[in-house]
């Protein structure tokens, strides 16, 4: 077994495990990202099967809606009708207090807002997302509007990053769903987190970035121990 098949495995046991806590009834918000992905399979597997009923989804990107529609789970209109009742999303670092970096898959936008328009958030992820300090080995990602980004790339290198502009596989200027850019920015671990979210939210034109700060209620850490589901 490769160890990418050992990843994606760990990935899906994680998905799995935070699945269980979908009941039947739910407005369930599906994350982005390829450990995400194996819990709106999962789902659409059981609503399939009849193991879940009248389950309803909110999904935080153009991708995962796509998907989902694919798979055939009902979806709420991009308007949010309704609040959520859970959502399972994946991290790209996550430290002891279960604050967490996300971004890496280009979502950050909205999958903060259907985050914080959740009753309940749980985060699934392989033990390799686990680090001591938030920024150690994953840039915060920062979505700008394209209107005076290189302000902006300027702006964040005074407080202490290195930035790169996110470049899709053909070298292009990665686009949002929402049209804006992302500039990736390497701080290196973060002493004061809270404060540098302060810094970026202050900042007309940065729209949101990628520190998910006091958001998660649950995070499901799969490992080659086992898994472990860790509580706020
Ligand atoms: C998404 O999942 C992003 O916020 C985060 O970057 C990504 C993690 O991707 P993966 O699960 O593929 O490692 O929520």
């Amino acid at each position: 077994m490769g160890d990418e098949t050992a990843t994606s495995m760990l990935k899906r046991q994680a998905a799995e495990h935070a699945v269980a806590f979908v009941q039947s009834g739910m407005t369930v918000g599906l994350g982005t990202g390829s450990t995400a992905i194996f819990a709106t399979r999962h789902i659409a597997a059981l609503l399939q099967e009849g193991a879940l009923r009248e389950v309803v989804a909110f999904a935080t990107s153009v991708a995962v809606r796509r998907e989902a529609e694919s798979l055939g789970i009902p979806l709420l209109a991009d308007d949010m009708p309704r609040a959520i009742d859970l959502t399972i999303d994946g991290a790209d670092e996550i430290d002891p207090r279960l604050d967490l970096i996300k971004g890496g898959g280009g979502a950050l936008l909205r999958e903060k807002i259907v985050a914080e328009a959740s009753r309940r958030v749980i985060i699934v992820a392989d033990d390799g997302k686990l680090s001591p300090c938030l920024g150690t080995r994953w840039p915060v990602p920062v979505e700008v509007l394209p209107y005076g980004w290189q302000s902006q790339a300027r702006y964040l290198a005074t407080l202490g990053a290195e930035v790169a502009l996110r470049r899709d596989a053909a070298g292009a200027e990665l686009r949002t769903d929402q049209g804006n850019l992302i500039l990736d920015c390497r701080f290196g671990p973060i002493a004061d987190a809270a404060d540098l979210a302060r810094s970026l939210a202050a900042r007309a034109g940065i729209m949101e970035h990628g520190l998910f700060l006091g958001i998660a209620h649950d995070v499901v850490i799969a490992g080659c121990d086992g898994i472990r589901h860790l509580r706020r």
